[in-house]
């Protein structure tokens, strides 16, 4: 084991996109972990939208990764040294340990996981945050009832990937749209999707969503915000439920959008629009990854990664998942010995 802990910082808040230029990599060394702590190595780091968002020091957002901080984030590893009864060393382990090839914890918040179940990966995704996400998101947010119509915006990522195929798990029609044509193959060939469309070729997003979804639309599950958006609220049906998950068209944006005002449509459609985050059902998670587990184990459920490997490509691999190189979870490998 190596005394030096490579670890990636916030140097600058980034307008608009951000740059690698905007992180830099840091050796710093490792402590021993102290009594009730244990020392985890990390195998795979997750890179999330959420994390640009804590990039900025806005008040009205979670709090602010500082200047020089460790970049906030979850990652799996394996316990290596231990003096926590609960956390031997040998341990699979996921939580939040930040941008980093090591990380030292007392136990609070981490999940253990079993590496017999499912690849240790799969916590940070289909098992994971953005699996709990689609779940409760589409079936308690969204209220799904069978035989809905679903529409899913960034359809091919690791939270809609996993939206589409629950929606199909629980006979519903699926319909989704991404950013590129090997994603609809994804979409349809793997995930179960009925139809799909690419949103920056089309010519008329409108005109799309109606032609794959000729009965209109129950559901919507927003993971993108602004033109998809605005275009599917022409196609809400009456008691049609949005659940806006994310919006990461304006993530990025300098200056906010000013789009179409379209809330007139809910008054006629009686359409109810909900905003949530994952961390509200805190309190039900291990129910999800329960179904999630056994769904996945059945084959009825799948993820596909994208992997950049070194701690130091870390802000290589989230600007690049910004910017929709990943299909499905994007994931930096940082060592990968399973074992
Ligand atoms: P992801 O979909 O795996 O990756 C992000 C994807 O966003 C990219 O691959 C890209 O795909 C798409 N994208 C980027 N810029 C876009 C734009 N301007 N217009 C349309 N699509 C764009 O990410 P994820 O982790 O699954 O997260 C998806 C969304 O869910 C994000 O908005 C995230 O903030 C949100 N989220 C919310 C919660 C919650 O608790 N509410 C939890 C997890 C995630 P394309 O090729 O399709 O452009
Ligand atoms: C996300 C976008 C925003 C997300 C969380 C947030 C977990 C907001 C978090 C907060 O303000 O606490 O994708 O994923």
């Amino acid at each position: 084991m190596t005394s030096l802990n490579r670890q990636i910082t916030l140097k600058r808040r980034p307008e608009g996109y951000p740059s690698e230029s905007d992180f830099e990599l840091v050796e710093t060394p490792l402590r021993s972990p102290g009594e009730g702590e244990f020392l985890v190595q990390a195998h795979s780091l997750s890179v999330d939208p959420y994390m640009r968002g804590r990039m900025n020091d806005s008040p009205s957002y979670a709090e602010p990764v500082g200047i020089g901080d460790v970049m906030v984030g979850e990652s799996v590893g394996r316990v290596v040294l231990s003096n926590h009864e609960e956390f031997p060393e040998g341990t699979f382990v996921c939580g939040m340990f930040g941008w980093q090839e090591y990380g030292i914890s007392d136990g609070k918040g981490i999940r253990r996981i079993d590496p017999g179940a499912a690849p240790i990966s799969t916590a940070l995704h289909v098992l994971g945050m953005p699996g709990i996400t689609a779940y409760y998101g589409l079936l308690d947010v969204c209220a799904l009832q069978e035989g809905d119509t679903v529409f899913v915006s960034g359809a091919a990522g690791a939270v809609g990937s996993v939206v589409g195929q629950l929606a199909k798990l629980k006979g519903c029609r699926a319909v989704g749209s991404a950013g590129s044509d090997e994603k609809l193959a994804y979409m349809t060939d793997e995930l179960g999707y009925d139809a799909a469309f690419n949103y920056k070729t089309a010519d008329d997003l409108g005109r799309e969503i109606r032609a794959h979804c000729p009965d209109g639309v129950d559901v919507y599950f927003d993971n993108v915000g602004g033109p998809i958006t605005d275009a599917v609220f022409w196609s809400l049906n009456i008691g049609a439920r949005v659940g806006i998950c994310g919006q990461i068209s304006q993530y990025n944006l300098e200056q906010g959008e000013k789009g179409p005002r379209l809330f007139w449509h809910l008054i006629v459609k009686r359409a109810t629009v909900r905003g949530f985050l994952v961390t509200d059902f805190a309190a039900r998670f291990r129910e999800a990854l329960s179904d999630l587990t056994s769904w996945y184990q059945a084959g009825r459920l799948t993820c596909r990664e994208r992997i950049t490997d070194g701690i130091e490509n870390a802000p290589q691999a989230f600007i690049e998942m910004l910017h929709g190189a990943n299909i499905g979870k994007q994931l930096v490998r940082l060592h990968d010995d399973d074992s």
